[in-house]
């Protein structure tokens, strides 16, 4: 944990880069797709011209990834696979300044959570699946597991390095090669990424990093070349990909949305439930597949929790994201600024009320204050629709029956939480929610050892632990 924040120069280090481009076969391409503008949403200034891939050099890329994976990483032993994964997490870490710096720039996060959360865990994924790399065998996956090939990956803007690492990682220790597509808003630190790969000596081809807009993310995905697909993002985009490759040998894992309901019983340490709650929709600006965003307490203690949850929200501190006192920064484009705002006017139209906290916006930038509405039905669009924002809707329960029927009322199965004294009612509710994670008395934790995925519109697959290996094994 730093001591300090970052340096004012700092704010100057995406236009050090002599420019951000492809990554292909080990080198630094010209891409020849539409140079894309990567905007600062905190200040609506522009961070960083990039050169953007073409189809073209979708084919040369998926070309040098099915090389490397037949005549190098594939036949690669374990062994020297991990020193490499290794390396890149070492280099993670020495250069994890600059990258929490760039992240936040891109991306609009607070500076202390690129730092502390972002940047860090990245790392660890890749130290967690060096330590996998010469193991696969006592995995418990078949005895001889072999790798799928080419993997395509296409990730989305609100954890950009992190959910590269955790594509990455588990992808290269399997010993299947990538080609990986940021997203348009956010391609930064994935080109920096490239950089890491190179000084990792990382051998050419077994990474390539292609920016570029959603046509190149589809025909990453369509690639007769690539063997298996792993998105994380919409769960409309999950849907046409999911299309796209229907009726194909490929293997794919999707993570998409979230409506995950935090369930506050009435014997909770409220004040401990508080910070989970604040944790679980304002962290990342509620940017955040897993986000806390249905808050189910339970009628007796409702009254005491809404009074101190407005409290706590009221003293976040929302602003410059590179502050390292700021809680809440930018939203991270003005499309998503946009999405957020016609689901709150839904709820305004649809007769919640609405509770904004009292912090002044800055005149430029991306910013939306941290919004609680209470009185909200099961059938309001604020309930169902995953917002994406700092935006939390707060429903009542009565019973724990009633609780686990109500948390269950939405087509996504991500993510729960539960705050209760009661160890027995833990393991009766996780029994009977259907969200791929459930955290107890504590909300938004992650370890690269912990599967992460959901089920029916939130995807299938999982990502993390042991389970995250079979999706890249043929065993
Ligand atoms: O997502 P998209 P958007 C949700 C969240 C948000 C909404 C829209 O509710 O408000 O989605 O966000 C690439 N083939 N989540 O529009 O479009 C795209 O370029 C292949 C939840 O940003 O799904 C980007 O790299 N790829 C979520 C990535 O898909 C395509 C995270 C994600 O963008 C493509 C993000 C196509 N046809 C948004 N079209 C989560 N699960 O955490 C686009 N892309």
């Amino acid at each position: 944990v730093w001591e300090y924040a970052p340096a004012p120069e700092s704010r100057d280090i995406a236009n050090l880069k002599p420019g951000y481009r492809p990554f292909v076969d080990g080198e630094f391409v010209e891409g020849s797709g539409e140079p894309l503008k990567s905007i600062n949403p905190a200040t609506e200034e522009v961070l960083a011209e990039v050169s953007t891939a073409s189809m073209s050099d979708v084919d040369i890329a998926v070309r040098a990834a099915r090389r490397a994976h037949d005549e190098v990483w594939g036949p690669m032993s374990g062994t020297e696979r991990a020193k490499y994964l290794f390396r890149i997490a070492r280099l993670i870490q020495e250069r994890a300044r600059e990258l929490a710096v760039l992240e936040t720039l891109d991306n609009g996060k607070p500076i202390k959570e690129s730092r502390d959360a972002d940047i860090p865990t990245a790392a660890a994924h890749f130290f967690y699946h060096a330590g996998w790399a010469d193991k696969l065998e006592y995995a418990g996956l078949g005895p001889d597991p072999r790798p799928l090939g080419v993997a395509g990956q296409v990730i989305p803007w609100n954890f950009p390095l992190l959910m590269l690492a955790w594509k990455i990682a588990p992808a290269l220790a399997t010993g299947n090669t990538v080609v990986l597509k940021p997203a348009e808003t956010t391609p930064l630190t994935a080109l920096v990424f490239g950089e890491i790969c190179q000084q990792a000596e990382l051998p050419p081809g077994v990474v390539n990093i292609l920016p570029g807009a959603g046509d190149i993310g589809a025909a990453v995905v369509e690639h007769p070349g690539v063997d298996k697909v792993a998105f994380t993002g919409s769960t409309e985009v999950g849907k046409i990909i999911q299309r796209a490759v229907a009726g194909t040998p490929k293997r794919l894992t999707l993570e998409l949305g979230g409506k995950a309901a935090n369930v506050v019983f009435d014997d909770a340490p409220l004040d401990q439930a508080v910070e989970g709650i604040v944790n679980g929709i304002f962290f990342n600006q509620g940017h955040v597949c897993c986000a806390g965003s249905r808050l189910l307490v339970q009628e007796s203690v409702a009254e005491e929790l809404l009074a101190k949850l407005r409290y706590r929200v009221s003293t976040l501190r929302l602003g410059d994201p590179l502050d390292k006192n700021t809680d809440v920064g930018a939203i991270n484009s003005r499309e998503q600024l946009t999405r957020i705002r016609e689901l709150v006017e839904s709820g305004d139209s649809e007769g919640a009320r609405r509770w904004t906290s009292p912090c002044a916006l800055p005149e430029r930038g991306f910013f939306f204050a941290p919004t609680v509405f209470s009185d909200v039905h099961q059938s309001m669009r604020i309930a169902r629709e995953e917002i994406f924002g700092p935006v939390l809707s707060v429903l009542t329960f009565r019973t724990p029956d009633e609780a686990v029927a109500r948390a269950n009322n939405t087509p996504y199965g991500l993510s729960a939480g539960i705050w209760t004294e009661k160890g027995s009612r833990i393991l009766w509710m996780a029994d009977r929610l259907r969200a791929g994670v459930v955290w107890a008395n504590t909300f938004n934790r992650f370890d690269p050892a912990a599967p992460f995925g959901g089920y029916r519109e939130s995807g299938f697959g999982r990502e993390g632990g042991r389970a995250g290996l079979e999706a890249y094994l043929d065993a």
